[in-house]
């Protein structure tokens, strides 16, 4: 792993909008201490391990709240195998609860000096341990093309203490004043991962229960290998003044996941459900021109028979709309795995 600097703790800065403001405008990003309440944390974490663990991501013989996984299980976002367990954690009642807690919204108002919106959008993820024969992390992107609309914050939070070692995020600081940077395809987030050198320093560092890490949707960041054998498990959620635009894209619960009465459906209080229709909201239609270009690369890169394809395909049969696309991506997937249509999920 390469080497890499500490974050700057802005936690006795926490009340000071102007300072967070001027320090996020500087670096990109803010790493600050027990901004959410340890035992809401512990919380969902205990409801998304029991989960983990009737899904048959944590190993038999040990102790669900120690988090060890199983190996066997290894799998990753969009496969099918990990959308079957992942959306019954994604929809749990408390971990959107977590992201919405009043802690949170205070501090991004402090930021913006007038109402926070969190979108309804958000992240679960769930990292295996990196071993030979499974190897995924998160690799250097920005938000900015996956969440359009204007400027926008994520608040990265893992649920759990997690050690650099765990598959702790790192921050590129600086690298926000560089604008969208050109993309490849691979499996990085939205299978696209930055095909030009990375400005800015690379720096990271070991979270406590609570703690989050907040940075702009322009700043690069990745996450660094799981070198445990703990499931390293974290959300991300995005946040932004009230009045300003939001992509519509970013209104729908997490791309397979179904629709939001399923989702509440699941849930036993309604506190929260629709929270966003109280605010009156601008919407932008979200900018596909990235996706476009991705695919375009995925589909010739699949043609000549390259592997790497397969996420963004996987992402295609999963999340587009073109029905011609879905079935070209279909068709390819089916070619790069051999001849097997098992792999290939097809939106319901
Ligand atoms: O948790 C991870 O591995 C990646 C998180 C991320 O990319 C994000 O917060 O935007």
């Amino acid at each position: 792993m390469q080497k890499m600097e500490k974050f700057l703790d802005s936690t006795s800065i926490r009340d000071d909008g102007h300072a967070l403001t001027e320090r996020l405008d500087r670096d990109g990003y803010l790493f600050i201490r027990q901004l959410l309440p340890r035992d809401a944390v512990v919380q969902v974490r205990t409801r998304l391990l029991k989960k983990a663990a009737e899904g048959g991501w944590l190993e038999d013989n040990s102790l669900i709240e120690s988090g060890i996984a199983n190996q066997d299980a290894a799998c990753k976002d969009p496969e099918e195998q990990y959308m079957k367990v992942f959306r019954n954690l994604w929809a749990d009642e408390e971990l959107h609860r977590l992201r919405t807690h009043p802690a949170v919204l205070k501090f991004f108002e402090g930021i913006f000096g007038e109402p926070a919106l969190a979108h309804p959008s958000f992240v679960q993820r769930n990292i295996f341990p990196q071993r030979e024969d499974f190897d995924f992390t998160t690799q250097p992107h920005q938000d900015k093309v996956h969440i359009g609309g204007d400027t926008n914050y994520a608040m990265w939070v893992p649920i759990g203490d997690c050690p650099v070692e765990k598959g702790s995020l790192a921050i590129a600081a600086g690298s926000h004043r560089f604008g969208v940077l050109d993309t490849k395809v691979g499996s990085g987030a939205g299978g696209m991962d930055i095909s030009v050198p990375i400005p800015g320093q690379w720096i990271t560092g070991s979270f406590d229960l609570g703690d989050a890490l907040i940075f702009c949707d322009e700043t690069v960041h990745q996450a660094v290998p799981n070198q445990t054998n703990e499931l390293r498990q974290s959300f991300d959620a995005r946040y932004q003044p009230a009045t300003h635009a939001i992509c519509e894209y970013a209104l729908d619960p997490y791309a397979g996941c179904g629709s939001w009465e399923e989702v509440y459906s699941t849930w036993n209080s309604t506190d929260q459900q629709y929270y966003w229709k109280d605010f009156d909201l601008k919407t932008v239609p979200q900018d596909r021109s990235y996706y476009e270009a991705r695919d375009k690369m995925a589909f010739q890169m699949a043609e000549n028979g390259d592997t790497e394809a397969r996420d963004a395909l996987l992402r295609i049969v999963q999340r587009d709309k073109n029905p011609g696309k879905i079935k070209k991506a279909q068709h390819l997937l089916i070619e790069l795995d051999g001849g097997s249509e098992n792999s290939v999920s097809v939106p319901g």
